[in-house]
């Protein structure tokens, strides 16, 4: 890793009073979660996005995405945040107010290590929504056993509340996250490979309002002609680095800590 690069980005994040960090499947990779795009280990080498993650796909074959989910959820279990994970939720306790945590992840490891607040685009693979519209009676009604559960009265289908391709992204989130790409000062990109989309336009976002972005990622990613540094690096050894040895925020001027996202 470049020690001069790490330095300097040391330095904006000491200058930052408004930092936005985006992560993406990476940031889990340490922790055996594997990413989807990665050609040996990604879920996509194994598995086509088209058969799986959207609606028709479930609509089409329920049984077949609800097992794939469970499969994913089992894996999960066992599943521990790493010390990437542990120095974002860190950093964010240490510096009351300046670190928007903004995540396509829906593995729910960045909650797991005590971030105080996480901004999840993607949502949650752990929890489940109804199929269609939620009725009076679905509702009331414990769903019957089954892959995937089903409603007795009404026959709606439980699915896992993530966000499939084709569908809206939870709007609170993405206007939260807009806002935050809109008005920072520093954006770090940890292990995205930047492809999808709105969640990738928070980077353009950022840098067309004048913030500096900075990429953490071992492999070149789409969005690297925005970066005003590219750290090559993967994520836990890179954010231990860069957000263990930041200046400790006693030691900034007081009047740069009253500018934060939450006073
Ligand atoms: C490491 C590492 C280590 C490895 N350390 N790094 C504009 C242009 C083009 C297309 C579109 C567009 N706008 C919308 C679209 C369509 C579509 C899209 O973006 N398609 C593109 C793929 C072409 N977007 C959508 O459909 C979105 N919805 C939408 O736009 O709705 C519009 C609408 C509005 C109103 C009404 C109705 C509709 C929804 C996108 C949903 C994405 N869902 C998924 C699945 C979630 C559920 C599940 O888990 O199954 O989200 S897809 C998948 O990709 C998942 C991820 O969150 C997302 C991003 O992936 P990520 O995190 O970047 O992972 P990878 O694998 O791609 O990259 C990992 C990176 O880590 C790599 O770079 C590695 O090098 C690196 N890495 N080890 C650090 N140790």
């Amino acid at each position: 890793m470049d020690k001069a690069t790490i330095d300097r980005v040391c330095q904006w994040l000491d200058e930052a009073r408004r930092l936005v960090v985006l992560t993406g499947a990476g940031v889990s990779a340490e922790s055996g979660v594997p990413t989807f795009r990665d050609v040996q280990t990604g879920l996509w080498a194994r598995f086509s996005p088209e058969e799986l993650a959207t609606e028709a796909a479930f609509r089409s074959d329920p049984q077949r995405v609800w097992d794939w989910y469970q499969h994913r959820r089992d894996a999960l279990l066992s599943v521990r945040p790493n010390a990437g994970h542990m120095a974002l939720a860190h950093y964010a306790l240490r510096h009351p107010g300046k670190l928007m945590l903004v995540t396509q992840n829906v593995d729910g490891l960045h909650q797991k290590a005590g971030q105080p607040h996480t901004v999840t685009l993607h949502g949650d693979i752990a929890a489940d929504r109804w199929l269609d519209e939620p009725g009076a009676c679905c509702m009331a009604q414990p769903p019957l056993p089954g892959r995937p559960p089903r409603c007795p009265v009404c026959g709606n289908l439980r699915r896992p509340a993530v966000v499939w391709f084709g569908e809206a992204l939870p709007a609170d989130a993405l206007a939260s996250a807009e806002r935050a790409a809109a008005d920072c000062h520093l954006m770090l990109v940890v292990g995205t490979s930047g492809v999808v989309y709105p969640a990738a336009g928070l980077v353009h976002t950022a840098s067309l309002a004048g913030a500096r972005v900075v990429i953490v990622n071992p492999e070149a990613t789409v969005l690297d002609d925005l970066a005003d540094a590219c750290i090559r690096g993967t994520s836990a050894g890179t954010l231990v680095q860069l957000l263990e040895t930041a200046t400790p925020p006693d030691m900034l001027d007081r009047k740069e800590r009253t500018d934060r996202w939450i006073p």
